[in-house]
């Protein structure tokens, strides 16, 4: 490979000298040296070496309008002039963040009418937490706090955020996991040991959680917390069976659903949030990433009747909030990126046309003699690797063989990136189908370049 440019060395040896990365090994970064990305336009970034790269994870799963929206620049820019900020702590609001509200209120699913900002999905999380707690307590039932989560789930990086996680690697590094917090299987068909169908699972996944709450006693049980689909953790798709009867489980039981939306919101699967297109009925909500396109950070807890109606009616503060939330200028972006998905119908165009499109063209690749399963839901999807696809085997060290052809694909002006043997894809939404035929086309130029080496 030939020497970087000198403002890239120099940008590298900065980051090796100063600056620290989440979820990087430094000693791994040190060999191989940062990628430094300088622009972006459409669905493209370019890095400072002038490579071009299709992005196939929309930054962080949040660009879902794509990069280059002069109108989100414009509207932050005319926000910053007039009042670059104030607060909403006390008795002051500002006008961006109550027009959010209301655009929000919009379209979230019904009786879903009120919002509590933060500024990252981890923080908004955090909230909700306080929130599920706070409204146990002012019922008078404070021992109704304990909070179930899922294996594999990814709710942030905050301690409380970690602690929701269902991953292991997040427990070991924080001595200090939230209590309060257990875990239950997750709807992974592919994962499983194959001696029932896809729905089977999906039921048996969704029992784990009737078994739970009996076994904590449903007097002592807050709420579920859970993405529709596990984003981070592979893209596992639920089976059909799995949301009705979870729905049907904390109804009975009354535990709240907290659904964390953070991926699968914004048209990410083809419909506005992931609780519509499983029919969901969320007493919370977590809103990140696609809420701003990640212009700007902002975040919301989404709030129903239910416990918005005690939270604003028992007298009695609620202490907790940030010094930015509902950030003016942050509102006014999201505020317009809102907008631009209605106007140009990207809800629809994901749901009708480019997510069934993506799927289709993803599943192409099962001709490939390591492409075990293709799972997804609109413009995210997860194509799975396997050694030997009958087995469904993993790889040996799991994920070696993804990490390789992720950094092909990279090479080939790709980005993705490997959750264990799976390689995971959320373009924004804004890609055409001859984008995603080129973003296929790339993919297996790189699948077939490793197996060449290394089958
Ligand atoms: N909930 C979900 C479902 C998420 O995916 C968070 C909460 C936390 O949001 P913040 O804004 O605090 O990061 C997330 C974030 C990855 C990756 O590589 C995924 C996330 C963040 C960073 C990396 O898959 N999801």
């Amino acid at each position: 490979m030939s020497a970087p440019t000198t403002k890239t060395a120099h940008w590298q040896e900065l980051d090796l000298k100063h600056h620290m990365h989440p979820f990087t090994d430094h000693v791994d970064l040190q060999e191989v040296k940062p990628q430094i990305i300088e622009r972006a336009e459409g669905v493209y970034i370019y890095d400072s070496e002038g490579q071009k790269l299709l992005d196939g994870m929309s930054g962080l799963w949040c660009v879902n309008v794509g990069y280059g929206r002069d109108e989100i620049v414009e509207a932050a820019a005319q926000q910053m002039r007039q009042l670059p900020y104030y607060n909403n702590f006390f008795k002051t609001s500002t006008a961006p963040a109550l027009e959010l509200a209301h655009a929000l209120s919009k379209i979230t699913p019904d009786g879903v009418d009120y919002f509590f900002f933060a500024n990252s999905g981890s923080e908004a999380n955090d909230t909700n937490i306080r929130l599920v707690q706070t409204y146990w307590t002012m019922l008078g039932k404070p021992e109704k706090r304990l909070l179930i989560s899922r294996h594999n789930a990814y709710h942030g990086s905050t301690i409380a955020g970690a602690s929701l996680t269902g991953m292991a690697s997040m427990h070991d590094i924080s001595a200090v996991a939230m209590p309060d917090i257990v875990h239950i299987t997750n709807p992974d068909w592919y994962a499983s040991d194959g001696s029932c169908d896809a729905e089977e699972l999906g039921l048996r996944a969704a029992k784990a959680l009737e078994q739970k709450i009996l076994e904590l006693g449903a007097g002592n049980v807050a709420a579920f917390f859970a993405e529709p689909i596990q984003g981070a953790g592979g893209v596992i798709v639920p089976p059909a069976s799995y949301w009705p009867e979870i729905q049907r489980i904390c109804r009975r039981y009354d535990v709240l659903i907290v659904v964390d939306e953070v991926i699968t919101g914004f048209g990410r699967t083809g419909q506005w949030f992931g609780a519509d297109t499983y029919a969901i009925e969320p007493d919370l909500m977590t809103l990140a990433k696609g809420l701003s396109s990640g212009y700007l950070p902002i975040a919301a807890s989404a709030v129903g009747e239910r416990v918005a109606s005690v939270l604003r009616t028992k007298q009695g503060r609620f202490p907790h909030g940030y010094t930015y939330g509902g950030h003016p200028v942050a509102a006014s972006a999201a505020l317009k990126n809102l907008e631009i998905i209605q106007r140009e119908n990207l809800v629809q165009q994901v749901g009708q046309q480019t997510g069934p499109y993506f799927q289709q063209a993803l599943l192409g690749l099962m001709d490939h003699p390591w492409v075990s399963y293709v799972r997804g839901q609109g413009l995210m999807a997860c194509v799975l690797l396997s050694p030997d696809k009958a087995s469904r085997s993993a790889f040996n060290p799991v994920g070696g063989i993804a990490t390789l052809v992720r950094d092909q694909c990279f090479r080939n002006g790709l980005v993705t990136r490997a959750v264990g043997d799976g390689l995971v894809f959320a373009p924004p939404l804004i890609i055409t189908p001859a984008q995603i035929d080129e973003l296929v086309a790339k993919l297996r130029l790189s699948l077939d370049h490793v197996y060449r080496n290394h089958a």
